[in-house]
Parts: C-alpha cells; sequence; structure tokens
C-alpha cells in the first residue's frame, strides 16, 4: 500500500503558514493516522531547518480539560518550537502574518541534562534549570481551527510564535499557582497550574515519553512550554497581552 504524501502534505501547511492562508483539513482525505501526522509534522520542521530556523524547544498541546474542551480533541500532543518563533518579552508581533492568531498564557521550563532515553526523569529540579511565565500564539492552519487529532499533529499542533517571561529557580511546588492573562488590562481567563494534568511537571514526564516515541529527545538548553492551562483567546491588531503566574511573575506581548 502507498502510504500518505508526507512530503505534500507539508508543503501545504507549509505554505499555508508562509502565506497566512487557510486550508481545508487534509488527514481524514489523505489517510493520515497519528504515527503518519508526526512523520508530516517531522518534514514541516525541516523545511523550517532548510532555511536555517534551529529548534530550540518542544511545546505540548491539550494538557488541559480547557483546551481539549475548546477544540474538541482529547489527547495530548506535542509540538517543536523554532528560533524564529520567539518574541522577545514585551515584544511586539503582526498579527496580519498569520491566519487567525489566538494566545493562551503557559509555563515554560528550561531544560538541563536529561536522562537517557527511557530512564525516568527522576528529580525534577535536575531536569529543569529554572521557570517562567509564558504566552504561547497559536494560529491553526486550518480553516475556523477546526481539526482532528492527526490534522493538528501535522500542523505542530498550531504552533505560531512564544514569549517567555524572565526565568525563576524552579519553586518547590508548581501545581496550584493561579494563571492569568489579560488583554488591554481586562481579565480574559483565569485558572490554575493544576489544570496542566494536574501538575505542569507531568507535562515534561509526557513530553518526553511521547517525543521519544517518535525519535525525539529533548535537550539541554531547550524551552519547554508545559501547555496552556486556560483556553486561548483571539488575538486582535492593536492588543495588549499579559499573562501571569503565581509567584512566576509576568511576560507581556503586543499586537501590531
Ligand atoms: C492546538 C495546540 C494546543 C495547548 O497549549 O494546549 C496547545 C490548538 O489548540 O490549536 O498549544
Ligand atoms: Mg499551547
Amino acid at each position: 500500500m502507498i502510504g500518505p504524501d508526507t512530503a505534500g502534505i507539508a508543503e501545504r501547511l507549509g505554505v499555508a503558514a508562509d502565506t497566512a492562508t487557510a486550508i481545508a483539513q487534509l488527514a481524514a482525505e489523505t489517510g493520515l493516522d497519528v504515527d503518519a501526522a508526526y512523520a508530516v509534522q517531522t518534514a514541516l520542521i525541516q523545511r523550517r531547518l532548510d532555511r536555517g530556523e534551529r529548534v530550540v524547544g518542544l511545546k505540548m498541546g491539550l494538557t488541559s480539560k480547557a483546551k481539549m474542551a475548546q477544540v474538541g480533541v482529547d489527547e495530548v500532543i506535542w509540538g517543536r518550537l523554532t528560533d524564529t518563533m520567539r518574541i522577545p518579552d514585551g515584544g511586539t508581533l503582526d498579527p496580519t502574518a498569520f491566519i487567525h492568531p489566538r494566545v493562551e498564557p503557559e509555563v515554560a521550563f528550561l531544560l538541563d541534562r536529561l536522562p537517557e532515553p527511557g530512564e525516568p526523569v527522576g528529580d525534577f529540579t535536575d531536569a529543569v534549570r529554572a521557570v517562567a511565565p509564558a504566552i504561547e500564539v497559536i494560529d491553526s492552519r486550518y480553516a475556523n481551527f477546526s481539526f482532528s487529532l492527526p490534522d493538528v499533529i501535522a500542523d505542530n499542533t498550531s504552533a505560531a510564535a512564544f514569549v517567555i517571561g524572565a526565568w525563576s529557580p524552579v519553586p518547590d511546588g508548581l501545581d496550584n499557582l493561579g494563571v492569568l492573562l489579560e488583554i488591554d488590562g481586562r481579565v480574559a481567563q483565569v485558572g490554575s497550574t493544576a489544570a496542566i494534568l494536574g501538575d505542569p511537571r507531568r507535562a515534561l514526564d509526557e513530553g518526553i515519553r511521547l517525543a521519544g516515541r517518535h525519535g525525539v529527545r529533548l535537550r539541554e538548553g531547550w524551552v519547554f512550554l508545559a501547555g496552556a492551562a486556560t483556553a486561548a483567546v483571539p488575538l486582535k491588531p492593536g492588543a495588549h497581552v499579559r499573562a501571569v503566574v503565581e509567584h512566576l511573575g509576568t511576560t507581556t506581548l503586543r499586537a501590531a
């Protein structure tokens, strides 16, 4: 049997992102399953590497019920972050370079040395050097932000951009910190880090395990986004976005 056209699908998704033009879902039509979808994601990232980008981290998706409910997919997924997706803290993003961008509040980890594949993480503070509040900008390349599980995996889990606040040493607990997303000084979402798999530290175990299945090993110095604690909110031109994570501080982003 001939499998799905990995390169062709990655090209369609890559062009959709480059031209900020939505496309129709494609997994059903092309017979993409989860494994084939991760192969498309790899090809999509390779397209970025070929033009000089570098992978700088891993992001988790759908680690909270709020997110699963918002997009109607209930499996934890992961995607890759590259250097050009990073926006400096307090920086500006041009929303017209995206299709229908949304922002969501996250917790970021700065990875330290990780155990060999298959070994347990052990002490979290050995694996993670620092933590920070973060904002992820997601932008599904599919029309109406509507997709199946393999569709969203192939699309690098809607990754578009991210902002990270100041790094802090790893606190004793990360499992019950208040999370706030403000747009133009008004509260848009409130939540708790407990929404992220009960404890965002668990997202790291899941990331190592799930990415490992596809031969991807997390590296020292990488950024790790544990997944949004709340539903995502549309990013409108001119908006000023602020994410606050209790004890970790604040990070901001402005839409041009
Ligand atoms: C998929 C990406 C989900 C998260 O933090 O849960 C994600 C999407 O919502 O389009 O990044
Ligand atoms: Mg996210």
